[in-house]
């Protein structure tokens, strides 16, 4: 089996904390070795990884002097160039220090909100210098589990707020190019997280003063933990232009966040990702935002990290087959005739004589359609 070999311009991308994860788990110590964001970098340009995202702090530590700073920035630069691999979201982590238990953005605490715009505005000037063109919003601690102590309402103003000043940032830098994202995630590690899904994300997006230039990033493991259907959360998102990112997982319904390797649990719904976004010809990263089973000791990582390409791989040919096939196109057709016709206008349309009951008789043939793609998938055909 020698194909399915990624390649650079099949434009996957892997988090440095992907890589960098432990094992480390609410219950349990790490399983294997730490890793630094330099090395990670190295390592995924010679899998032929097209890009790195990052928090600034999985790159420059936090607490790291002005010097160690430059040095590590200018490290990653050289490394970039000399193994040819290019750096496309560069975030903030403001989530792991204590300082922000109750929220970065959100926080009743405006020194704790500075603090959280310093860290971002950070990540801003990391991302500029190592040519990032995104800053990917995951606040994972705005959010709550006491609803007594915060009204939501003040944190969605806030969540404005904080989003508004980045964009002052970004335009009084002239970091040309430059767009922020919302990475929506319904809980974990907070209760309730504010804005949970895509489509939250994007009604506060509409209310900021430079809405078109900042959009979505959707996790399909985080539309799954609220039980959506990660593809329609894509689509919508892709359909308005908003899609600047997509995190490429795998993740049972409703349960903790669990990242797991692309296409490790949800088949169906990730070919159809896969099929949403090649048929669109979107030009995003492919992303992977996952990592390895706790089992995993460092070097199984790297399988994971194969594993991850190879399945995108794979499901994208299998989306060409389905679109070359001529029985399903067929079926599609017929599903598909006459339904471009325009809307005749209101006065036209409320005289006119439509047959419910003739309407009801027409055949969709979803049972046909669904099982020669189940036959596709499955490797039958
Ligand atoms: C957490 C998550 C983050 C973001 C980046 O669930 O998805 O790793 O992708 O902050
Ligand atoms: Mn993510």
């Amino acid at each position: 089996m020698g194909g399915y070999q990624p390649q650079k311009n099949d434009r996957f991308t892997f988090g440095l904390w992907t890589i960098m994860n432990t094992g480390r788990d609410p219950f349990g110590e790490p399983t294997r070795e730490p890793m630094t964001g330099l090395e990670v970098i190295t390592e995924l340009a010679r899998r032929n990884v097209w890009a790195y995202e990052m928090h600034a702090e999985d790159l420059v530590p936090e607490g790291s002097s002005a010097l160690d700073r430059d040095r590590i920035v200018n490290e990653a630069k050289k490394r970039m160039a000399d193994e040819d691999i290019a750096c496309v979201n560069c975030g903030a982590n403001v989530f792991g220090h204590p300082a922000f238990k109750d929220g970065a953005l959100t926080s009743h605490d405006p020194k704790v909100r500075q603090l959280a715009l310093q860290r971002y505005m950070n990540a801003l000037d990391i991302g500029h210098e190592v040519g990032s063109t995104l800053c990917d919003l995951w606040w994972g601690r705005d959010g709550a589990e006491v609803d007594a102590a915060r009204n939501p309402m003040e944190a969605i103003k806030r969540l404005r707020e904080g989003l508004n000043y980045l964009q002052r940032y970004i335009d009084e830098q002239g970091y040309q190019g430059c767009r922020l994202a919302i990475e929506p995630k319904p809980n974990e590690p907070r209760g309730d997280t504010y804005l949970p899904t895509g489509g939250h994300a994007l009604a506060l997006i509409a209310t900021l003063d430079k809405p078109e230039n900042c959009g979505v990033v959707i996790e399909l493991a985080h539309a799954r933990m609220a039980g959506l259907n990660a593809g329609h959360e894509v689509a919508q998102a892709l359909e308005c232009g908003k899609l600047f990112g997509c995190h490429l997982n795998a993740q049972k319904p409703l349960r903790f966040d669990q990242d797991l390797r692309f296409g490790a649990e949800d088949l169906k719904e990730s070919f159809f990702v896969v099929k949403l976004i090649e048929d669109a010809g979107w030009s995003g990263a492919r992303s992977f935002d996952a990592h390895a089973y706790r089992t995993a000791d460092r070097a199984e990582v790297w399988d994971f990290v194969a594993g991850c390409m190879r399945t995108y791989l794979i499901l994208r040919e299998k989306v060409a087959r389905f679109n070359a096939d001529a029985e399903i196109q067929g079926l599609l057709e017929e599903i598909n005739s006459g339904s471009d016709e325009a809307l005749p206008p209101p006065a036209e349309l409320s005289s006119m004589m439509l047959d419910p009951d003739a309407l009801a008789r027409r055949r969709l043939h979803h049972e046909r359609l669904d099982q020669l793609t189940q036959e596709l998938l499955l490797g039958v055909r």
